[in-house]
């Protein structure tokens, strides 16, 4: 009987010390101290010893059970202590390593530039009004004074979705709404995307318009050009000149076409004015009697102006750039110089 304990107790010795990890330590725990265990079973036998033998055995089994898990224990203890080590080497955290560079978003050029005028135009006192893109023939054109036929429809090329459907050539739809109804005095702005079937360096399919309008009794060309030049000065700088030619839009009368001194040359003459000192930016005028008459204003009473510009236009005047396409081509070398 002694001597099978001290096999155990050898054969235990031999095989904790010949261990080479955690896991083979915490297998012979099992083998030797769990519940099935060898150990574990000599001490349940312990009944069937003889009564004069069993304080002695006892004592025995327990001082092998004690060497046994000692050992186990040291053993253990420096399996986990080489663990924790390889983890440190391995895995270790290098805090002076630099960062993944994690671009920031930024607003689109056409968004910023729409950004300031909406906020130059409600400083002025004009309310900022949306409406549909996809828009009846009447906003777009009839209230417009641009009855079926009328030469100047083709001079905006139209995605029609039926016959009294149309993509939205110009903002001045929202315009015709908010007349009807609303009683003036009135300043309103109408910024949104717009759609004519036109492509190359100057035209895309798709682009943004900001049209205004100011309607009350007694309503001048001297109120237009007032609030256009605070408008450009604010946008191009105090320094820059306006100058207003003559034109015609079939919704004013009289029409004018508004041109600033070159931003680039300041006048003197350029390849982006084209030598002019002059830069085309604006088209406005005097609301037509006709306009008001289709809104359900009487013309007698009322006057007004109004106007309407490109903005990725404004944009390309602004930043100097040449070709309208690169606004929508998601060019990030180009985006982010803005
Ligand atoms: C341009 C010219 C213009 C208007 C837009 C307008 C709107 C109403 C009544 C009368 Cl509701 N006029 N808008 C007037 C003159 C010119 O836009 O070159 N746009 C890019």
């Amino acid at each position: 009987m002694l001597n099978d304990i001290l096999s155990i107790k050898n054969l235990a010795r031999e095989e904790i010390e010949k261990a080479e990890s955690l896991k083979e330590i915490q297998d012979l725990k099992v083998k030797y101290l769990g519940k099935k265990g060898i150990l574990t079973g000599k001490i349940k036998s312990l009944g069937s010893i003889p009564q004069e033998d069993r304080r002695e055995y006892g004592r025995i089994l327990n001082e092998a059970k004690i060497y046994i898990e000692d050992l186990l224990g040291k053993y253990e203890e420096t399996f986990n202590t080489a663990e924790l080590n390889k983890i440190l080497q391995t895995q270790r955290i290098d805090v002076t390593v630099p960062g993944c560079y994690i671009p920031i978003g930024r607003l689109h050029p056409t968004t910023q530039v729409l950004d300031e005028i909406i906020k130059i135009f409600t400083s002025l006192g004009f309310n900022v009004e949306e409406g549909p893109e996809i828009e009846l023939d009447f906003y777009n054109f009839e209230a417009l004074n641009m009855p079926k036929n009328h030469p100047a429809r083709d001079m905006q090329d139209t995605f029609y979705i039926s016959d009294d459907v149309v993509l939205r050539t110009h903002t001045s739809s929202v315009q015709v709404r908010v007349m009807q109804n609303n009683v003036p005095p009135l300043r309103v702005i109408a910024p949104g995307k717009v759609y004519r079937c036109d492509a190359d360096v100057t035209h895309i399919p798709m682009f943004h318009q900001l049209e205004g309008f100011m309607v009350d009794k007694n309503i001048t060309m001297s109120d237009l050009k007032g609030v256009l030049e605070v408008f450009i000065h604010m946008v191009f700088g105090v320094d820059t000149k306006l100058r207003f030619r003559p034109s015609f839009f079939p919704f004013t009368e009289p029409s004018a076409e508004i041109d600033i001194s070159c931003v680039i040359c300041k006048g003197a003459g350029c390849n982006v004015c084209k030598n002019t000192g002059w830069l085309e930016i604006l088209g406005a005028g005097m609301i037509n009697p006709r306009v008001f008459e289709m809104a359900g204003y009487d013309p007698e009473e009322y006057t007004g102006f109004a106007f309407g510009m490109g903005i990725e236009r404004v944009a390309m005047l602004k930043y100097g750039i040449d070709d309208i396409r690169l606004f929508y081509e998601n060019d990030k070398r180009f985006l982010e110089q803005f």
